[in-house]
């Protein structure tokens, strides 16, 4: 990571540029990938269109007389897959979730009695609003934001120097196992769970069947081998696990399980899921790529989201405590990058949200407006879902991904 201190992003990505997208009135920008390619190709392609689009953009807001102060390209973070760094680097991230999961919690003990750590921070905000940022206007920017708050607490109070990394969904989508993420080595998020024999798990609202992988217990190899979460589950999708949480106040301290699950990634994370969502007919309007990217379960679709939750498997399948996995926020990170990719390529739908207030519009409430608020607690303070649109808006984001 710190090469890139040294290094712009429009010097990293000057090698690989492609011809830049035209930002024409389209909604659907004219790209063209070959359906049959492997999806880490095609997601490389669709980035190097984002990249040259985001270049052409950029030039045009330097001449203007009104060019915005602060962000640019040549001075924006640079989120990085996972298998690019180096292993010190690896380690260097690893080191500064660690220490945010042994620093102190700061929430309001009365608000949330469970919390005991940092890290434990992060995961009672997400519990506590789970109703109102999921399946709703909120989902994405919320998400965006919660990332962004994570990453500063990782350099403001861990020492961390680099920033959020992302799990490439697409890549090891034969064998999970095998992944850097996930493969359970002292450079990895940890390792698969230990065997739990159970059947299987539930994903989308219970409607869609998953078979069970080898795992299911606690995370078994690596540096996050047996770490403690003290919030949840409370809905958790795999079958037979206990230890429930009584509700979100309940301190409830465990091992944080995983049943990592290669079924999940071969189905789901396909070049024809992606180039549908980036480039293809769920890409015309927000609304369209919103609901395919969440997934449409009564359909039996669980969509690249939830699809990378059940990847995961065990607690990152409890919609409410998910994120006591540590890998939750590499997973968040790449969704975020789709969502990146997604409004690059469709500028005149890339500041839109779509949904209500509520979960699945249960119970039902009005339409979110850019103008709603997005509440981290004391990770962050409250924003509104307008300061999250651009990634480099500078209010207060200022990232691109790699
Ligand atoms: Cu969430």
């Amino acid at each position: 990571m710190r090469l890139f201190h040294a290094v712009s992003a429009v010097q990293l990505l000057a090698g690989c540029l492609v011809t830049a997208v035209p930002l024409d009135s389209s909604s659907t920008p004219d790209i063209d990938i070959d359906p049959a390619a492997n999806p880490i190709d095609a997601l490389a392609v669709l980035q190097q269109h984002v990249y040259a689009t985001l270049e052409q953009s950029d030039a045009v807001e330097k001449r203007s007389p009104k060019a915005p102060k602060g962000c640019s390209l040549a001075n924006a973070s640079i989120r990085q897959d996972w298998e690019h760094l180096s292993k010190a680097d690896r380690k260097a991230y690893i080191k500064a979730v660690q220490c945010l999961r042994t620093l102190p919690s700061k929430s309001d003990k009365s608000w949330a009695p469970a919390a005991r750590t940092r890290y434990d921070d992060f995961v009672a905000i997400h519990v506590n609003l789970t109703q109102s940022i999921h399946g709703n206007g909120l989902f994405l920017t919320w998400h965006r934001y919660f990332v962004w708050a994570y990453e500063q607490a990782l350099r403001q109070e861990c020492g961390y120097k680099g920033y959020q990394p992302y799990w490439n969904w697409f890549s090891h989508t034969d064998d999970i196992h095998k992944s850097p993420v996930f493969d359970g080595s002292d450079t990895s998020m940890g390792g698969d769970g230990e065997f739990f024999a159970h059947n299987g798990s539930l994903g989308g609202a219970k409607l869609i069947a998953i078979p069970s992988g080898n795992g299911g217990g606690c995370i078994k190899s690596g540096p996050f081998k047996n770490t403690q979460a003290n919030i949840g589950p409370m809905s958790p999708g795999m079958q037979g696990f206990d230890h429930l949480a009584v509700d979100i106040t309940d301190y409830n301290p465990r091992c944080v399980r995983r049943d990592l699950s290669s079924y999940i990634t071969k189905k789901w994370f396909t070049t024809a899921n992606l180039l549908n969502v980036t480039v293809g007919a769920a890409s015309k309007t927000h609304r369209l790529f919103w609901t395919e990217v969440q997934g449409r379960y009564p359909d039996g679709f669980l969509g690249l989201h939830t699809s990378g939750h059940y990847t995961m498997g065990g607690d990152a399948t409890d919609l409410y405590s998910s994120v006591n996995d540590p890998a939750f926020w590499l997973h968040h990170a790449m969704l975020d990058r789709i969502y990146w990719i997604w409004q690059t390529l469709h500028p005149l739908e890339a500041n839109k949200i779509a949904g209500t207030l509520t979960l699945q519009n249960k119970p039902p409430s009005r339409d979110a407006t850019i103008d709603d608020l997005l509440d981290l607690g004391v990770n962050a303070k409250t924003m509104k879902i307008r300061d999250m649109l651009n990634t480099l808006g500078g209010t207060p984001l200022c990232y691109i991904y790699l």
